[in-house]
């Protein structure tokens, strides 16, 4: 009799349930050995396990689902945080009330397009970017840092950076734009700025980790356009903190308007949990078909 290993033997072969096989069981353990060779004598006994027969379907439904609520919770976790723009410079926060006298106030996102309006990306899903028509524009919306830099792309997440454009100006008074090509970008990229020498990428995966912040971006759609009539609704606004060991924290260094696009995150775990799902499915209908009468 086949040897089904000694880890888990005891929840997956028929013999721990059934106690014996009868000469029928034997028979068809025989034809699925022998006939068109697709499916063991080993996994037809799995088949006829009652206990794999009942958790089968559920472990496959477990997987999917699970691959669903994946991509669905990403809309739940925590965001990253954003600090007031500290006590010099007198800079206004990218969102909520500064708190420090010289400050400017209101915010960056109630200046430009009321922070009603706006509503927050998750920080998992704005590492990536997908193209929802035949090409996407980004232009220049604010500036609150030393110097500008270079926005631009990694074509499909990978390879060398490609640069669109520099914004000119600072604070609310910024110039520039550019256009995020599909022939270029591919079907979908990730968005990088380069400040003073530094790569700083949408996906913080791809970011050199250094002590105080790994996630240089965070994301705002565009949802209303209530006190703000030009809002251009379903656009997202790119708030980038740059700085190194400057870093503070504010995420109103460079800020961006962009449309055309839709933010994605990384597919790695989603791929992992569908192939998982499928594989579980084609092994459970496959052994299935051998605890018919004949094996096909
Ligand atoms: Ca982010
Ligand atoms: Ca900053
Ligand atoms: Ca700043």
């Amino acid at each position: 009799m086949a040897d089904y290993g000694k880890i888990g033997a005891a929840f997956l072969s028929p013999i721990s349930h059934t106690h014996t096989l009868n000469n029928d069981h034997m028979r068809e353990l025989s034809n699925c050995s022998t006939r068109s060779g697709s499916v063991s004598a080993r996994s037809s006994a799995y088949a006829r396990s009652p206990i794999w027969r009942l958790f089968g379907p559920l472990a496959i439904l477990i997987l999917a689902t699970s691959g669903i609520w994946g991509f669905a919770s990403r809309s739940d976790a925590a965001p990253t945080p954003i600090s007031n723009s500290p006590d010099n410079n007198d800079e206004p926060n990218l969102i909520g009330t500064n708190p420090f006298p010289g400050n400017l106030n209101p915010s960056v996102l109630e200046t430009l397009y009321g922070e009603l309006n706006v509503a927050r990306i998750d920080d998992l899903q704005d590492t990536r970017f997908i193209h929802t028509g035949s090409g996407a524009s980004v232009k220049a919306a604010a500036r609150f840092t030393i110097s500008a830099a270079p926005l631009g792309f990694f074509p499909n997440g990978t390879g060398s950076f490609v640069p669109v454009f520099t914004m000119g100006g600072n604070n609310y008074a910024v110039t520039g734009g550019g256009v995020l090509d599909p022939v270029d970008t591919g079907p979908s990229f990730t968005l990088a700025l380069r400040f003073g020498g530094t790569l700083y990428n949408s996906n913080p995966a791809a970011n050199v980790p250094h002590p105080n912040i790994i996630d240089h971006l965070v994301t705002y759609q565009i949802v209303g356009n209530s006190g703000h009539p030009n809002n251009a609704i379903g656009a997202y606004v790119l708030a980038w903190e740059v700085g190194g060991s400057n870093t503070d924290n504010d995420y109103q260094d460079l800020v961006y308007e962009i449309s055309g696009v839709s933010p994605v995150p990384e597919p790695t775990s989603l791929l992992l949990l569908t192939v998982a799902a499928l594989l579980a499915a084609t092994i459970y209908f496959r052994q299935c078909r051998c605890t018919r009468s004949t094996c096909r």
